[in-house]
């Protein structure tokens, strides 16, 4: 008596490879801004309000593919407005050098840097008529500037 084993390889299996590729890593999310609140409050000026008649001007202060910038960077404002600049993105600051405004008075000191968005720091327009620069001076050099022209209260 002989055995044939037979050794039924039978594996028909229609095994759908679906070969995933993926060459890609997943990237961790860039968290530049993670830490939050600065421990002191160094020179914020708090919200302001304009006079009567007088209004908040908005300037964006922004990071992005083509640069650091406020928007507008030039602007007109009367005495007694506000401005209100604003983060959008980015980390920067506000300043109104003395050499680059040369006898002029009241004007604020530099201001801290902002750095969550949304935060604001306001300038009361309580100097004199005439042209001023300010910058921020962390992207001064990159040309984060501009000109405020202050007109008298209407
Ligand atoms: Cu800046």
């Amino acid at each position: 008596m002989s055995r044939n084993v037979l050794t039924a390889v039978a594996l028909a299996t229609a095994t759908f490879a679906l070969a995933c590729g993926k060459g890609e890593q997943a990237q961790p999310a860039e968290s530049t801004q993670a830490a939050a609140a600065p421990a002191a409050a160094p020179a914020t000026s708090g919200a302001q309000t304009p006079d009567a008649g007088g209004v908040i001007d908005t300037v964006m202060m922004i990071t992005d593919g083509t640069g650091n910038y406020f928007k507008p960077k030039d602007f007109t404002v009367h005495q007694g407005d506000v401005i209100r600049y604003t983060l959008g993105v980015g980390v920067h600051n506000v300043s109104f050098p003395a050499d680059s405004n040369k006898g002029a008075q009241g004007l604020p000191g530099p201001s801290e840097l902002l750095q969550l968005p949304g935060q604001t720091y306001d300038v009361k327009v309580n100097f004199n008529p005439g042209t001023y620069y300010y910058q921020c001076d962390a992207h001064a050099a990159l040309g984060m500037v501009g000109h405020i022209k202050v007109e008298a209260k209407k």
